[in-house]
């Protein structure tokens, strides 16, 4: 149909069609141009930071054009949007990501280097952005990638930290100091401030009854500002939008001090709303419960529930429909106040009553469970909830007394089932449990992985499960091919195109089974040896220059980076690697003669008050010194703790990687989603069935893993044998390296005392003395396999090539059709007013 354009459309379109060409001249003029113009620098003088900048800002400009012509098209088809909320979203640098996404990285590679710029070094200017604590974050930021790339209608909705993930530092002795992240003092090019989009929330006060419905008045309230960054995806135009707030004072004045002329305090109290936004909490799976983080979730809430709410409301129709235009996930229970605040908004702003309300908020709302972990799972005191948010403790209790009557209903007489189906646990003090708030307010909720979602079912919510089995999914995780191949694997992505003829594996990664039929080329396999040897040179450099000691390309380089963490079991790692130090030191001549070298690289940050985990990272310290330091071993074993481990470092070495390791206490570890990057970048696991190592195992083949442990359903009765003294470990590697820690020759007693008495058989909970000889055995496969290099390389070529699933396109592909219900909606120009002239 013929669209009526406005002479002022004419205009702008006739002008715009000349906008932002792609060629090299192009692009160096748009660079250059921001030099002058934006950062207001002399172009005949700028430094590579400078470049950096102008660079991004050139890349920005294009995303804002396919950015805004996206959300217009989306507006027009009317399409049902999903909004993905999340407390963290790990990005990473963009730089690289946009110019892969966008096929222009070739032209400002030639353009920089006009300037006299290598690409290269210039995105190494940009900082790495940490707003999260790493597998949950970093999901957020991969699905932001998948949903841009399959054109699905999507926001992301966050927090704009000022300070992300801390940064971790070394001490001269080995011990973890954090340095705060002040990540924006050179700016962010990649976000938009858009002061005109703003929200009040509010937080204490008090409930008013106005005859009509309630209303909460007084209290504190600050200001949420949205800032946007623009997501494109990869080969499409369509690019998608992640808000994140920030909170500033709220504008009016605070008359009672104003009248007082009390005007410092008036000043303080609205300095005191910027602390909402302040920094991003360092725990991974564990809970804090401090006021800061309820507030912190309320107010990122309740502005995106403000902003989506005001959203749908631009097209005339009544709020009861809300769920055929907007799906909200919930990362984990961090949003789920949403759920309260939805209905408050509903009822108290919109004067609907209670049962269409409800209807419609549970036909928004889904949740993802991302551990089982207990001492994870929020829970908020009814104190604390009652003073911050009353009206969501007063709707809590409303949802949680129609909930528990219809429980009531079905099993007159079960105190103990209602007790543990209740909202509120009951207690001193009482407790809100955001996961059963989470479960009862959604349509569905799912696990990670399959082994998880089992768990999520049987342990966490087997009484829900029961009533409602279809509300429960397994959503296994996945990682986006784009920035963990195609961008951190150069070498190994070249190759893989050339086999298939073809780079539509990057959003199409089942095309790479095409791989698996070159297996026994002795081409291919010599080339997927060269990309390793070339990756594994770039980290051996960095060690270089980090550590001061030569490594050798030829060693297995063996890598596990996550969070510090006593269930992912870092200390049994190191146990076996001073295990295996003792070995050599045993060896003659003949038998080194015979042994693989390794190279074992440990990193990860220790949650600041997580003071066993921070024990271990010294400890892993201790047994680096005493290593690299002696003479008889030589090349055959070197130990390296990498510092801040961050996106950017696991960008850089993951592709290094032979084997890596993933060994959590089966049961614990809901997914993992850096097992899935290290096979994709061409290494084998060692890991526990645990996860999403099982279903890699069932994908890839057992004969391309190394297995070792006990299974899930072995760990509660192996505990008990444990903790009552039926078992006791006989390994005597073990007991030499645990003696060697007690006589302190990798660290003093501060740090080995506590380290020891957890392994004591009633402390270990996390089973590392009893996976221990499995452990080893396991290890001794992997140095037994590594002597034979053609069939290693042919095992991590099956791998790459069977890896499909776990590509992040795949999992949002399923919560797409089994969970929001979105159509893919790519931007078709012509649809747009101006676009039609
Ligand atoms: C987190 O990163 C994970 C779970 C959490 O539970 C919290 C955080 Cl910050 C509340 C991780 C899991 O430990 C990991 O197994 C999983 O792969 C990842 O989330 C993404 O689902």
């Amino acid at each position: 149909a013929a669209v009526e354009v406005s002479e002022k459309d004419k205009i702008i379109h006739n002008i715009m069609t000349q906008y932002l060409p792609r060629d090299v001249d192009s692009i160096l003029k748009q660079i250059v141009n921001h030099v002058e113009y934006t950062l207001a620098r002399t172009k005949y003088n700028f430094d590579e930071q400078h470049a950096y900048q102008a660079t991004a800002y050139s890349v920005r400009d294009r995303l804002i054009e396919s950015w805004n012509d996206t959300q217009q098209y989306f507006t027009e088809k009317d399409v049902k949007r999903v909004y993905y909320l999340s407390m963290e979203f790990l990005m990473g640098r963009y730089l690289n990501n946009a110019l892969l996404n966008l096929g222009i990285e070739s032209q400002y590679q030639g353009a920089l280097k006009k300037l006299g710029f290598d690409l290269d070094e210039v995105e190494h200017q940009e900082r790495d952005p940490g707003l999260g604590n790493g597998g949950l974050g970093r999901l957020a930021a991969c699905f932001m990638d998948s949903l841009a790339t399959i054109n699905y209608p999507a926001w992301g909705y966050g927090i704009r930290y000022k300070y992300g993930m801390f940064e971790q530092r070394i001490s001269k002795e080995g011990y973890q100091i954090e340095i705060p992240d002040y990540w924006l003092t050179a700016g962010n090019p990649w976000e938009i401030e858009r002061l005109d989009v703003k929200y009040p929330v509010r937080f204490y006060g008090e409930i008013k009854h106005n005859g009509k419905h309630y209303e909460w008045q007084g209290g504190e309230v600050v200001t949420a500002i949205a800032y946007d960054s623009p997501i494109p995806g990869y080969d499409t135009y369509n690019t998608l939008n992640l808000r994140l707030w920030s909170a500033t004072p709220a504008s009016e004045f605070d008359l009672d001090s104003f009248s007082r002329g009390d005007y410092y305090s008036a000043v303080a109290s609205k300095e005191a709303a910027e602390k909402i936004s302040s920094v991003l909490y360092p725990n991974d799976a564990t809970e804090a419960g401090k006021e800061l983080r309820l507030k912190q979730q309320h107010f990122f809430v309740s502005a995106t529930l403000q902003d989506v709410v005001r959203r749908f409301k631009k097209k005339d129709r009544p709020l009861t429909e809300l769920h055929t235009k907007v799906a909200i996930q919930l990362n984990d229970t961090h949003p789920t106040i949403g759920i309260a605040e939805l209905m408050r908004i509903f009822m108290d702003h919109e004067s609907m009553g209670w049962s269409a309300a409800w209807a419609t908020t549970t036909k928004v709302f889904s949740y993802t469970n991302h551990t089982v972990l207990p001492e994870a799972l929020e829970r908020w005191s009814v104190d604390l909830v009652e003073k911050l948010l009353p009206r969501h403790m007063q709707i809590i209790y409303e949802i949680n007394r129609r909930h528990l009557e219809e429980v009531v209903k079905k099993y007159p007489g079960d105190g103990d089932k209602l007790m543990r189906m209740s909202i509120i646990e009951e207690g001193f003090p009482k407790m809100v449990r955001m996961a059963v708030l989470a479960v009862v307010g959604s349509h569905h909720v799912n696990g990670v992985a399959a082994i998880h979602s089992g768990l999520v079912k049987s342990r966490l919510f087997p009484d829900f499960y029961k009533e409602q089995p279809d509300k429960f999914l397994n959503m296994t995780n996945g990682v986006t091919p784009r920035r963990w191949m195609q961008s951190a694997n150069p070498a190994l992505s070249e190759v893989i195109s050339r086999w298939l003829e073809t780079d539509e594996w990057v959003s199409n990664y089942e095309l790479c089974r095409g791989l698996e039929q070159f297996v026994d080329s002795a081409d291919m396999q010599r080339e997927f040896r060269e990309a390793k040897r070339t990756n594994k040179k770039r980290v051996a450099e960095r060690i270089k220059k980090e550590f001061g000691v030569e490594v050798s390309t030829d060693a297995m380089f063996d890598i596990q980076v996550k969070r510090i963490h006593e269930y992912k079991r870092q200390l049994m790692n190191v146990l076996s690697i001073i295990c295996r130090y003792n070995a050599i030191k045993r060896m003659t001549p003949a038998e080194k003669e015979e042994c693989v070298p390794r190279v074992c690289i440990i990193g990860g940050k220790a949650a600041a008050g997580y003071v066993i985990a921070k024990h271990i990272i010294r400890l892993i310290n201790g047994v680096s010194k005493v290593v690299n330091n002696d003479k008889d071993v030589g090349d055959l074993l070197k130990v390296f703790f990498m510092t801040n481990y961050n996106v950017t470092l696991a960008e850089d070495i993951i592709p290094a990687n032979d084997i890596s390791q993933h060994i959590s206490t089966a049961g614990m570890e809901a997914s993992g989603t850096s097992n899935m990057k290290f096979v994709m970048n061409g290494g084998l696991i060692i890991g526990t069935m645990d996860g999403a190592n099982i279903e890699i195992r069932e994908e890839i083949g057992n004969d391309n893993m190394f297995i070792f442990g006990l299974l899930e359903e072995e760990i509660d009765r192996a505990r008990n044998e444990l903790k009552y003294g039926g078992y006791q470990h006989t390994d005597s590697r073990l007991q030499e390296a645990m003696k060697q820690i007690e006589a302190n020759k990798y660290c003093g007693k501060d740090v080995s005392e506590p380290l020891l008495k957890n392994l004591q058989p009633y402390n270990d909970y996390y089973l590392v003395t009893r996976d221990f000889s499995s452990y080893m055995d396991a290890q001794a496969r992997v140095d037994e396999e590594y002597k034979n290099q053609t069939s290693w390389v042919k095992k991590t070529i099956t791998s790459v090539a069977r890896m499909g699933k776990f590509s992040s396109d795949r999992t949002i592909r399923e919560y797409g059709e089994q969970i929001w219900n979105l159509e893919a909606t790519p931007f078709v120009p012509s649809s747009v007013a101006y676009k039609t002239v």
